[in-house]
């Protein structure tokens, strides 16, 4: 492995903010890809830090840290993770569900969604049923994408595809869902369109969603 993105993985797990901003800076005179930087170094080292935590050897303090840290190397990587001037492919609202406070996966989505040509309608994190209908209707989307990082928090998008049946809504968008417990069968359970195990999975889906 590259040395510098070995640095920018230690510095993400040890929760040190500047060190990474500046690390991926360099990554990225160095040449070092963008999507290797992302998923060798910022991804992998998440993965670390959830083992870690798993393991009883970090606690949500040293997660926390953590977590800024890599969202504070993903903005320096973002312009090059985003291509801009592309066609619209779709309106796209997206969110983490309710009682759910994890965002890095669904910012990531975003972001190469974004990237993708897709305009994005972000709802943040602990987004109730009722507030991705009205965020629906508002911008008329055409595509749903939910994220959930918890197992107690996954059950909530059965409430949302309820809400936007109720809501009279449900044919207009396709819905696509993801987060670490989420999986195919859960989507197929719950009736959602699609699933996609991560961010550069969750572009190809939505474009097939959108028919594009
Ligand atoms: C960082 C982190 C936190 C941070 C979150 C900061 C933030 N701003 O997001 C903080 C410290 C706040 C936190 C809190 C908690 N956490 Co936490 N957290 C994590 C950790 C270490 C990393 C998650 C992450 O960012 N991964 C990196 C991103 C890039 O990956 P990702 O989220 O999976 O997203 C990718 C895919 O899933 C997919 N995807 C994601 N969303 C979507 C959406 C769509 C539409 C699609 C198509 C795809 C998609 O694409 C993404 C990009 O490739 C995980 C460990 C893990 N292995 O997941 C634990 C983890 C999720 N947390 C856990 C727990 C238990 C908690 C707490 C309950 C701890 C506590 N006791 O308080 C709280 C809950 C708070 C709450 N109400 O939400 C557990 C969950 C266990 C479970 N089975 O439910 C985990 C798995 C840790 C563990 N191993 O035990 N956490």
């Amino acid at each position: 492995m590259d040395p510098l993105i070995q640095s920018i993985q230690e510095n993400v797990i040890n929760g040190q903010k500047a060190p990474v901003e500046n690390l991926v800076r360099q990554a990225l005179e160095a040449k070092l890809p963008p999507d290797e930087i992302l998923n060798t170094g910022l991804i992998a080292a998440m993965k670390e830090v959830g083992a870690r935590f798993e393991a009883g050897d970090f606690y949500v303090p040293e997660m926390l840290i953590a977590a800024r840290a890599m969202q504070a190397g993903l903005a320096i990587l973002k312009p090059h993770l985003v291509q801009g001037g592309i066609q619209s492919a779709g309106r796209v609202v997206i969110g983490t569900v309710k009682g759910d406070l994890h965002d890095i996966g669904k910012n990531l989505v975003s972001m190469m969604l974004e990237g993708a040509g897709f305009e994005i309608f972000d709802l943040g994190t602990d987004v109730a049923p009722e507030k991705f209908v009205a965020a629906i209707k508002e911008n008329n989307a055409g595509l749903l994408g939910m994220s959930a990082l918890l197992t107690t928090t996954m059950s909530n998008m059965k409430l949302v595809l309820a809400a936007l049946k109720e809501a009279g809504v449900r044919e207009q968008v396709k819905v696509m869902i993801g987060g670490a417990p989420v999986t195919d069968s859960f989507a197929k359970e719950i009736g959602a369109d699609g699933y996609a195990p991560d961010a550069s999975r969750a572009v190809t889906l939505a474009k097939s969603l959108m028919g594009n």
